[in-house]
């Protein structure tokens, strides 16, 4: 397949660098400094003292379907085959940067690639979505699971590497990997799932046998950040736990947080200046946040932000800023189907609310859909901006 036809904004870049597909592993290991940062206001929205003109945005699922560029190459390519070509998956990460003044891109793979490089036979399928052939069924099927073999995720920091370049410091980069709760979920239930009842069943059957799991997916998951930082050149990281809320409070306290403390202290030992952002998604239970936030490593967080889900109630929210942590969310992506009135009114009500901090982020409270239109997010994207900047402007004259 003649993939190099769908590089229409990666090619500048790998004539200005000289880089081909035959030495782009060789440029990236022997490569020193890149461009510098113009913007750096993600990175800069979690110190408690650079001055910030406006909140920085990005999005969640902000490359994918919605976008017609990002369907033109879909049609010609598997889904899995887009994340390991590093050229494809760069050109993917950039479009919506080309769209849009946003302030971050996000590195365009998926939480399913690395339980795919330990053993699980994974298919993204048409309106179905992950097809897992193999899923765990019972503990004895712990055993055909493998770390990954570190060269088969060379390809994700290749293209960081290509994005980070591409990028020439005008937004920041985020790397990013499923938590390994959400991750171990698709590999028990085999696919998507409503009940979780297959999951559920082995955390409160096999307990054993899901911490074991949990916990290998924590230090690989650790180990796979860690590589995305400094082999690729990812800013930020953020961990998707997507299906937090599918266990009560006090259980994800006592069976998951463990496995992502060990996530999280393997990667901050390693990358203590990185800022790291979470997503526990639909898990809101004040209990939950404070025991997030009393986790740290030589007196420092280990957890520099929060993602917010559009549920968050104000007195975890007050918790979590009390504490200096970034926050980041929350608009409802439903809302950008409605009028442009009723986006700009929801804008104006996210950052009453939430930029009361200056350590905070605007974005969806979940990802854009196949069916979000490119005006709307449009709009969303330059409302945010100028609301933001406007609310920075009266905080000064007040
Ligand atoms: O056919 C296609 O085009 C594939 C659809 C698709 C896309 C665009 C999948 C399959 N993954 C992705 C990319 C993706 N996935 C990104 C890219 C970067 C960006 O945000 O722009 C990211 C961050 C993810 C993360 C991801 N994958 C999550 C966590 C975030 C979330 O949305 O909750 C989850 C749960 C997945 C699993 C997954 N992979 C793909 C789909 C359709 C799904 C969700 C299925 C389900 O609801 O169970």
């Amino acid at each position: 397949m003649d993939y190099q036809k769908h590089l229409k904004i990666l090619n500048e870049t790998l004539e200005l660098y000289k880089i081909t597909p035959e030495n782009l592993r060789e440029k990236r290991k022997s490569f020193e400094g890149f461009p510098k940062q113009i913007n750096n206001r993600l990175v800069d929205a979690f110190s408690s003292f650079v001055p910030l003109d406006r909140a920085p945005v990005w999005m969640m699922r902000q490359a994918g379907r919605y976008l017609p560029e990002y369907r033109e190459i879909k049609a010609d390519m598997d889904f899995f085959a887009t994340c390991q070509n590093p050229f494809i998956a760069a050109e993917i990460t950039l479009q919506p940067t080309k769209q849009f003044d946003i302030d971050a891109a996000i590195i365009f793979s998926d939480i399913l690639v690395l339980p795919k490089m330990m053993g699980m036979e994974i298919t993204i399928e048409e309106k179905k979505g992950p097809v897992i052939a193999n899923p765990l069924i019972t503990p004895e099927d712990i055993q055909k699971l493998h770390p990954p073999n570190p060269e088969h995720l060379e390809h994700v920091y290749d293209a960081l590497f290509l994005t980070r370049l591409a990028l020439q410091g005008k937004c920041n980069l985020i790397g990013f990997c499923g938590a390994p709760w959400t991750v171990f979920a698709y590999m028990v239930e085999g696919g998507s799932s409503k009940l979780f009842s297959k999951v559920k069943k082995w955390l409160y059957l096999y307990t054993e046998g899901s911490q074991q799991v949990l916990e290998l997916l924590a230090k690989e998951s650790a180990k796979y950040l860690i590589n995305q930082v400094k082999q690729g050149g990812a800013q930020v990281v953020q961990i998707f736990d997507s299906w937090a809320g599918q266990i009560p409070a006090s259980d994800y306290i006592e069976f998951i947080i463990p496995s992502l403390r060990i996530l999280f202290e393997d990667f901050k030992k390693e990358c203590p200046d990185t800022p790291l952002i979470m997503f526990p998604k639909d898990q809101n239970d004040k209990k939950v946040i404070v025991e997030f936030l009393k986790l740290t490593l030589n007196e420092k967080p280990l957890v520099d932000g929060f993602q917010l889900d559009s549920n968050i109630s104000d007195e975890t929210l007050a918790k979590i800023i009390e504490a200096n942590r970034t926050i980041q969310g929350n608009l409802e992506p439903g809302v950008l189907y409605g009028t442009p009135d009723i986006i700009k009114k929801r804008i104006s009500q996210m950052i009453e609310k939430l930029q009361t901090t200056r350590k905070y982020i605007v974005n969806l409270a979940h990802g854009l859909t196949p069916d979000h239109e490119v005006e709307k997010v449009r709009l969303f994207v330059q409302e945010s901006q100028q609301q933001s900047k406007l609310y920075k402007a009266k905080e000064i004259l007040e």
